[in-house]
């Protein structure tokens, strides 16, 4: 696909020029996760303004939390973007840019990204899951990417994990995202009397070769792997493909696959690298319209 998608993260956002599938321009910030609304839809215009548009080109953004139908879009986890509710971002970007905007969940435009172009390509019942600063799903079942009317569905970081023990930022118990998130590992790091570190940085001691980060890591990849047996017995998927930052980082999916080890087979599908790395929402929210 060509043209210019942003991908609306919680830690950053990013834009990119596509250009038949290759990236060309590309700009990064960080997310203000307390920002206004309006402050969040003004972070994107400002990305696609320094892009340039041409006026023929297409343009999608996906973006961490739901997308319903009318293309508002809505935080579920209020701790990541704390002032995102019925943001009709659909509307308010086809009006500024004037021409049709496509919007999407990231994960959801990555699962649809990776299907056509990436790890999904050749399979049938495929996911996509993200291991980023939330825990992100997308799913393409026979064929077809699944999307709900409230945005809800692929939101599987919200079912529950028998390691959880603490709410998430959407209020739910003990979900997946409450353990193996970015958050989650800043949380738990934390609560270890390692204040102020970020899950890269707990990753990079994990690296180091530090007990207490090694623990945190391996807790959200096991966490991981029971989610993945667990949408394999809910859907028969073929294939799992995992990005997101930490779902990307040295020795985190082995790790996941070898908790899927202990499950029966029937339980474990192929889990694989996401194929288009960081690019794969933006390929996937352009392939959408
Ligand atoms: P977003 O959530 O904005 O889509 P990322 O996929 O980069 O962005 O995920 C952000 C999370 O990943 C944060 O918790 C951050 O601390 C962590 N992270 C970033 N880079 C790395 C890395 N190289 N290794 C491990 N964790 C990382
Ligand atoms: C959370 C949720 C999902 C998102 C996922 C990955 C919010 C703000 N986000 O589960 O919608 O797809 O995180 O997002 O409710 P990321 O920020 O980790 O990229």
């Amino acid at each position: 696909p060509s043209g210019v998608a942003v991908d609306f993260g919680g830690t950053k956002i990013s834009a990119t020029r596509l250009v038949n599938g290759a990236p060309q321009d590309s700009l990064k910030v960080a997310t203000d996760g307390t920002a206004s609304a309006a402050e969040q839809v003004a972070a994107i215009c400002d990305l696609l303004d320094q892009l340039a548009l041409q006026p023929q080109e297409v343009v999608g953004v996906a973006l961490a939390g739901r997308v319903d139908r009318e293309g508002c879009w809505h935080a579920l986890n209020t701790e990541t973007l704390s002032d995102v509710q019925a943001v009709p971002l659909r509307a308010m970007l086809s009006e500024r840019l004037a021409r049709p905007v496509a919007v999407q969940n990231d994960a959801v435009a990555a699962a649809i990204g990776e299907y056509h172009f990436g790890a999904g390509q050749g399979c049938r019942d495929f996911a996509f899951l993200t291991v980023s600063t939330g825990v992100g799903g997308g799913l393409v079942l026979d064929g077809r990417p699944v999307i709900s009317a409230r945005g809800l569905a692929g939101h599987v970081g919200f079912t529950t994990s028998t390691l959880g023990d603490r709410r998430c930022g959407t209020g739910r118990m003990n979900t997946v995202e409450s353990r193996a998130s970015g958050r989650a590992i800043a949380h738990y790091a934390a609560e270890m009397g390692q204040d102020g570190l970020t899950a890269k940085d707990v990753f990079e001691a994990h690296l180091a070769g530090k007990d207490w980060a090694s623990e945190l890591i391996a807790t959200s990849a096991q966490a991981v792997a029971e989610l993945i047996g667990n949408l394999t017995s809910l859907l028969d998927l073929d294939r799992v493909a995992i990005g997101g930052s930490i779902g990307m980082a040295e020795g985190y999916l082995d790790q996941v696959r070898a908790h899927l080890a202990a499950e029966p087979a029937i339980f474990r599908p192929d889990v694989v690298p996401v194929a288009l790395r960081a690019e794969a929402a933006h390929v996937g929210v352009l392939t959408l319209r």
